[in-house]
């Protein structure tokens, strides 16, 4: 039977870990706690990039002698809006005192209220970082759509109930979530990432 890659997802965001399983079904996922004890990495990239390189490369000098046997995997990712200069952007989860989801979106509406806007456009980004023995790569991926000042539905997380994709009139808080996983930034930018790991599978068993 073909040996699978065995890669660990370097994010204590499990949503985010939720995604990412369900799009790399071919593989052999593990969460970072799985694996060895999750310790504290300062994001101090100037991109989602260089912050997700950041977490990817952190998280592989962690694994020592297990660097044989995973690859590492890490997402940063975030929303900028149009009307905000694209703000949040790479401060998307600290975008907040509180820096909890809740807290995030009132900002964000707070934000738009004191523009008399009800809605801007805006956009998601994820960047994908790959750290592995042969090397370290990354991918990027984009949502695009509005946010608007009212929060809708459950689904999903982050700032999904005020964000409409482009094509939709429902936020993804209301859309099915297969519907995220087909459009998502993430996704794009593990579609991506995907040549990459096809890569290293090919490079492993030679
Ligand atoms: P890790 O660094 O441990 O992976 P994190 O949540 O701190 O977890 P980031 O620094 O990449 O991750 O911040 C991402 C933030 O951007 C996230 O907390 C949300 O606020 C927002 N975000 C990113 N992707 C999102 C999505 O698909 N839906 C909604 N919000 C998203």
């Amino acid at each position: 039977m073909k040996k699978k890659l065995k890669i660990i997802v370097a994010s204590s965001n499990t949503h985010k870990i939720k995604e990412i399983k369900k799009f790399l079904v071919n593989y052999e996922i593990y969460a970072l706690n799985e694996i060895i004890t999750p310790f504290e990495i300062i994001e101090n990239g100037k991109s989602f990039k260089e912050n997700a390189l950041i977490k990817s490369k952190a998280v592989f000098n962690a694994l020592k002698e297990k660097q044989n046997e995973f690859i590492v995997l890490s997402d940063d990712s975030g929303i900028s809006v149009a009307a905000l200069d694209n703000a949040p952007g790479i401060f998307s989860a600290r975008y907040s005192k509180e820096g909890t989801d809740k807290a995030n979106n009132e900002k964000l509406i707070k934000a738009l209220n004191e523009k008399n806007l009800n809605q801007s456009k805006a956009f998601y980004t994820a960047a994908i970082a790959i750290s592995s023995k042969y090397g370290h790569f990354s991918t990027h991926g984009y949502m695009h759509g509005v946010v608007i000042n009212t929060p809708k539905g459950n689904n999903g997380f982050g700032y999904d109930p005020l964000f409409i994709p482009k094509g939709f009139d429902k936020t993804l808080g209301e859309l099915d979530e297969q519907v995220k996983l087909k459009i998502s930034h993430r996704s794009q930018a593990l579609i991506h990432s995907t040549y990459i790991l096809r890569i290293l599978e090919k490079t492993e068993k030679q």
